[in-house]
């Protein structure tokens, strides 16, 4: 990997990373929830027409995140986070805290946070912890019914955009793991960045629909591959 000096990572992470730790993903056999497909939930549509559905799909994995720990590939990451001397960025698109609560401080949810609600009269966003359900008091405006999940639907803009681009525009690696490569604008950033002149790697249990575009690729659990991969480039810093 590590054949020309690299200072700035960007790490782009999925569900798959947090699969070990035993969150569902959404596209695998296993990634429906009562039926629905994650499209049919993660939509303003949805949410319109049936709020008290969509409530419950996130109050049930917000409460799942008190029963699950992050796993290796979370700390690894951390590690890489707290120890690599150049520039760092970890992009999640998930919605869970695994990253934060293994230690990462570098770290974006670009699509959003379970842990935080978002107040539709006053436009605030604050920390949610337990149920939000339909009926929830806004923290800032105390406007009742008003607040939903503060998670980024389909056909809404992504969190932190341009703070993303101006880290891919910069960036000498980048490194996608345990994401499908389904949903833009995320999928595209492998493009982005190698546009760039970026190297780029993915890590995942198997081939993404954009494996084509990534020039080094290495597939099998997040819990093995990503240690592996931070401990090299962890060793290749200290002999710089
Ligand atoms: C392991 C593993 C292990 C398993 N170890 N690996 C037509 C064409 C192109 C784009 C569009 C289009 N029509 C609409 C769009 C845009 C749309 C989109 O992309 N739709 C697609 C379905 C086509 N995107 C949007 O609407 C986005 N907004 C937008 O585009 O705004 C306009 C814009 C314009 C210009 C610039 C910027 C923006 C918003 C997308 C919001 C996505 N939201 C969701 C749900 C909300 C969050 C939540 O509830 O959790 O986010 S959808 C869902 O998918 C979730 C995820 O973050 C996201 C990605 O899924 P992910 O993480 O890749 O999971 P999986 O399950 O798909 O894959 C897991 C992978 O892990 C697999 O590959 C496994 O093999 C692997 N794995 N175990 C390593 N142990």
């Amino acid at each position: 990997m590590a054949d020309m000096p690299m200072r700035n990572i960007v790490i782009l992470t999925g569900a798959g990373i947090s699969a070990e730790s035993g969150l569902a993903t959404f596209r695998a056999s296993d990634g429906l929830w009562e039926d629905h497909r994650v499209e049919d939930v993660a939509t303003p549509e949805a949410y319109a027409r049936d709020p008290a559905l969509v409530h419950r799909f996130y109050d049930a994995r917000r409460a799942r995140l008190h029963e699950v720990e992050p796993n290796a590939a979370h700390l690894a990451l951390a590690r890489l986070d707290a120890e690599w001397p150049g520039e760092l960025l970890i992009v999640t698109q998930n919605v869970d805290d695994l990253h934060e609560r293994a230690g990462a401080k570098r770290l974006l949810h670009m699509h959003g946070e379970l842990n935080s609600g978002w107040c539709l009269a006053c436009d605030g966003r604050f920390a949610w912890v337990g149920p939000m359900g339909e009926e929830a008091e806004c923290k800032v405006c105390a406007a009742h019914g008003m607040v939903r999940p503060d998670i980024v639907w389909f056909g809404e803009m992504p969190y932190d955009m341009d703070r993303i681009d101006e880290a891919l525009m910069n960036a000498d690696l980048f490194v996608s793991i345990g994401t499908s490569g389904a949903v833009y604008p995320a999928a595209g950033f492998v493009q982005t960045a190698k546009y760039r002149g970026a190297q780029t790697l993915e890590i995942n249990l198997e081939p993404s629909q954009g494996s084509i575009f990534f020039g080094e690729r290495r597939y099998g659990p997040a819990g093995l591959e990503v240690p592996k991969w931070v401990d090299e480039m962890l060793a290749g810093a200290d002999a710089e």
